[in-house]
């Protein structure tokens, strides 16, 4: 019985290592390295696995992918009809807790001004709004958003969110297509925390943009994404950034990835890029995590954290 290992991009060793050191008594099989029996493969653990494997493993009974999203697995069109679990871990909700938080303050506290002012040695003050006064939404409210939403509003900030499904929280929640306009009227920091699925795909475009509040204190809206590149339209975000209609943005996630050298975005003003790496998976808490879960479903126990395929998150 065999746990077969895929981490496209993602280091292998550190992978395997971190696997076999959670859970020393099962066998881990690393695909394209170790020799393996497809037909002995029980669990799949994978990030972004190549097209046709998951299909070519006849007693699959379990999928875990090692990131929080699952559109990657997703997209193959033959995958087999088994549990998919998604990782929901309290360390990958930290790491993009920093991410997030760092970039809201960036852009409010004028980080990127001060940065240039700092090459051209030029001593300026500029406006200072409080936090209190800066709207911050959540487009997406899950396990991320949440745990982020908390540090935001400790800081001060005023906090909101966009789910799917209404929700009691501790921000004002808004719901589905109806309360997307209300949402952003409202939002001076906009922080995309969403799935991609058929749904959200580019969402993030021009009415999107244009949509978000006007009368903040910042003097115009900001747009921060850390969800996946398929949920904006690139050439909306450049065009807002060049012409002001966005005061200034942070892509973490791009449609193509690593993001073109050539491409247009990297000379976008008042926008910070980050390679994909807002919070990365670590090998030795997802490991835990994956080895909690196979010997709870060897218990009898439900699996926890299982994808729901017809909401493609
Ligand atoms: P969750 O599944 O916990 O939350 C998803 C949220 O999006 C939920 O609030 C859900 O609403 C909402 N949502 C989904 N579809 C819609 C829709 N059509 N309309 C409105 N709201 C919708 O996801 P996580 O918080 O764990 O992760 C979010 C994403 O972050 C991942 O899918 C992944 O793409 C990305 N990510 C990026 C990383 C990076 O390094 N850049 C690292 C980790 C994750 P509801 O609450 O009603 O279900
Ligand atoms: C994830 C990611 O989804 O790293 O976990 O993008």
């Amino acid at each position: 019985m065999t746990a077969l290992l895929t981490t496209a991009n993602w280091s292998s060793s550190h992978w395997i290592k971190a696997l076999r050191a959670a859970d020393p008594g099962r066998n881990f099989v690393l695909h394209g390295v170790d020799e393996y029996d497809p037909a002995s493969v029980r669990y799949a653990l994978t990030w972004k696995p190549p097209e046709g494997l998951l299909p070519s493993l006849p007693n699959l009974e379990v999928i875990f992918n090692l990131g929080a999203g699952v559109d990657a697995v997703l997209s193959d069109p033959d995958l087999p009809d088994v549990p998919l679990v998604r990782l929901v871990d309290e360390n990958l909700a930290d790491r993009m807790t920093e991410w997030v938080t760092w970039q809201v303050l960036t852009h409010h506290r004028q980080g990127l001004a001060y940065l240039d002012q700092q090459h051209n040695r030029l001593w300026r003050v500029r406006e200072q709004p409080i936090a209190a006064d800066v709207r911050v939404g959540f487009l997406g409210y899950g396990v991320l958003a949440q745990n982020a939403a908390g540090i935001v509003r400790a800081l001060g900030y005023q906090v909101s969110a966009w789910s799917r499904s209404p929700k009691e929280a501790d921000v004002p929640i808004f719901a589905g297509e109806a309360g997307l306009a209300p949402f952003l009227g409202q939002t001076d920091i906009l922080v995309v925390l969403l799935p991609l699925t058929d749904a959200t795909r580019e969402i993030v475009d021009a009415r999107l943009i244009d949509a978000l509040a006007r009368d903040g204190a910042l003097g115009g809206p900001v747009l921060i994404n850390a969800g996946r590149g398929g949920l904006q339209n690139e050439d909306d975000i450049l065009a807002a950034l060049v012409d002001g209609r966005l005061k200034g943005a942070s892509l973490d996630v791009f449609q193509t990835e690593p993001l073109p050298t050539d491409h247009p975005l990297w000379g976008a003003p008042n926008l910070i890029i980050t390679p994909h790496c807002s919070a990365i998976s670590d090998p030795a808490s997802v490991s835990r995590y994956v080895s909690r879960q196979m010997a709870a479903y060897e218990r009898g126990e439900p699996l926890i954290n299982v994808v729901d395929r017809t909401r493609g998150y």
